[in-house]
């Protein structure tokens, strides 16, 4: 049994296919996480989710900012032609039960090397302890079980930009939701810079990761998709990037965690 985390498919279903071939996935005794960003952007988002279906008992994902898009658009009943084959798919009751169960953050440990995975779509900030990162995922997970619907729709926005433990309602979930699946960069306080995407530096604009992670210890790592012009280099051991621009024409990679060994397909 293997542990693979794959970064984001963003519908390329294709090179999903191949990189599971290459990693001889068996769904009896595998587990796939995904890094979120299953659709959106490629051209085979419903198969991607057809497949995290077909073998959901091997298979988990966090979310990431195109899948809660999904979620807006499925709930709000609006259409968005690249993805109106999902909207309009006969198992989109299912689908939607399944995304919407889908955590922001997933912790996995492994027995063998006794190491930690923390797996979020965009990371996690180091105003946060990795705890702390969980427990409000999971209250994410909660708020989205009783009101979604206007959870998403009070989703959009860049404000407020930095967190703050007494925000309520609304504008904690955004600014939850905004650091675990669109964050970046962030400023020295650990303020959100949303806008800039692009590599090069620039003051006050630092990586998530370049910051010193106060409570990542020793066999504890952190897991995330979301940048692809980074191609995976973080040049960390324990903060490890997946996305590596698949939908871009570069590739899909996926991790073995037992031995951190990393699996790639080139777009075709
Ligand atoms: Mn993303």
């Amino acid at each position: 049994m293997a542990h693979y985390v794959i970064g984001d498919v963003q519908g390329c279903y294709d090179e999903l296919s191949l990189l599971c071939k290459k990693i001889r996935f068996n769904p009896n005794k595998d587990r796939l996480i995904f890094a979120g960003d299953l659709i959106n952007r490629g051209p085979k988002s419903k198969e991607v989710l057809d497949f995290c279906l077909k073998y959901k008992h091997s298979i988990k994902s966090v979310l990431g900012n195109h899948d809660f898009y999904l979620l807006y658009l499925i709930e709000h009943k609006k259409k968005n032609k690249p993805l109106n084959n999902i909207l309009n798919a006969k198992n989109i009751n299912k689908i939607h039960k399944w995304l919407k169960n889908c955590p922001l953050v997933l912790r996995i440990k492994i027995k063998q090397t006794k190491e930690t995975f923390w797996i979020t779509h965009a990371g996690i900030p180091f105003i946060w302890s990795l705890d702390k990162a969980r427990e409000l995922s999971d209250e994410i997970k909660v708020v989205m079980k009783k009101d979604s619907y206007n959870v998403l729709e009070n989703m959009w926005g860049d404000k407020p930009i930095l967190w703050k433990d007494d925000l309520k309602g609304y504008k904690r979930y955004r600014t939850i939701i905004n650091y675990l699946t669109r964050m970046r960069y962030l400023d020295k306080r650990g303020a959100l810079k949303l806008r800039k995407k692009d590599l090069k530096q620039e003051n006050n604009h630092i990586p998530w990761f370049k910051q010193t992670h106060p409570n990542l210890k020793d066999k504890e790592n952190i897991i995330f998709g979301h940048w692809a012009a980074l191609e995976g280099k973080t040049k960390l051991d324990n903060i490890i990037g997946l996305d590596t621009g698949c939908v871009w024409g570069n590739k899909l990679t996926a991790i073995r965690l037992e031995d951190k060994k990393l699996f790639q397909i080139k777009n075709k």
